[in-house]
């Protein structure tokens, strides 16, 4: 049996580190889901018909229902399988709250120690690519004399994991792994599958988040079906995108179902999206927008690391 339209297909490259929270949540909830390998550069022909435009890694697909961003990615797979939770009441404001450390500080400083070690080594199309990304140049060399700073940088966040579960609890915030662990473990497995030494000489000082290393890495991934971008973009066109219309009474820019707007992300891979609010809240916001090729779909993102503007 093939792919269907309520299926979770995901868009993501195996040594992308935000897609590993999402493959480790897959792996928590013990989901089957469907994989497409995506190129770790652009362009992504088949991808960015679904997305309008949004180039950042991972996507998750769900017939003509497109999430982007890991924030909204993980929302999702928690609304369609509860069980087990990955936000119980416990952890529902601080888990979230972990992405903007995780994903920012700790992450540049992960990106920074990789890339300023094996920055000689990397493609050139590579470089070119993260510069499109970033707006600004792959200085090899900048990055290189940052390593030691970003050593320091690094271990004292990996500190603060270790530092949380120094009582001994299995997970960072109990006996169950939640979404801070996945958030907490994206660094830790970036750094340990592309710069193994390093990691090592680092981590062995953390006896805690080494141990709690191991019990994450050991749940998997679930059940992974490899799959096509094509047949995924046929999947898609052939879907209809259902999101509820949701009004935000509280939405302090007055917006409403039927605005036109253009969302971006507010770091890197800005790239507009354009389309018609549809539904959104504090935390997400839901654009229709048209395709030629995708016909109509539906794009959420969440609204922390996002612009929204007129469109
Ligand atoms: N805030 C995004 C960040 C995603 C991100 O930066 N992903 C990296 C790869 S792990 C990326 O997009 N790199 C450029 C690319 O793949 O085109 C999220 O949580 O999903």
């Amino acid at each position: 049996m093939g792919a269907s339209d309520q299926d979770f297909i995901l868009h993501h490259y195996d040594t992308s580190p935000y897609s590993e929270k999402v493959r480790l949540a897959f792996g928590i909830k013990n989901i089957s889901w469907y994989s497409v390998q995506i190129p770790n550069i652009m362009p992504r022909p088949d991808l960015m018909p679904l997305t309008g435009g949004y180039r950042k890694t991972p996507v998750l697909q769900i017939g003509a229902d497109i999430y982007c961003d890991t924030q909204i990615i993980l929302r999702e797979i928690e609304r369609r399988v509860p069980e087990p939770a990955l936000l119980p009441a416990s952890v529902a404001g601080a888990a979230p709250a972990m992405a903007l450390w995780t994903d920012r500080s700790f992450f540049q400083a992960s990106v920074a120690l990789i890339f300023g070690t094996i920055g000689d080594a990397v493609p050139a199309e590579f470089k070119k690519d993260r510069e499109q990304l970033s707006g600004a140049p792959f200085n090899t060399d900048a990055m290189k004399q940052a390593v030691p700073m970003m050593k320091d940088q690094w271990r004292a966040q990996a500190g603060w994991l270790d530092a949380q579960l120094s009582d001994g609890k299995p997970f960072l915030f109990g006996d169950a792994a939640t979404l801070a662990d996945l958030h907490g473990y994206m660094n830790i497995w970036f750094l340990r599958s592309a710069l193994p030494d390093a990691a090592e000489a680092i981590l062995s000082e953390y006896e805690y988040v080494s141990s709690w290393e191991g019990r994450l890495k050991s749940i998997g991934h679930g059940t992974r079906t490899e799959l096509g971008s094509a047949e995924a973009l046929t999947i898609g066109s052939n879907a209809a995108p259902s999101p509820p219309e949701i009004r935000d009474a509280n939405d302090p820019n007055g917006r409403v179902p039927g605005d036109k707007v253009v969302v971006m992300a507010d770091d890197y891979g800005k790239d507009p999206i354009a389309g018609t609010l549809v539904s959104s809240s504090d935390q997400h916001i839901t654009i229709l927008r048209q395709d030629k090729r995708a016909g109509e779909i539906a794009v959420h993102f969440p609204k922390t690391g996002f612009f929204i503007v007129p469109g």
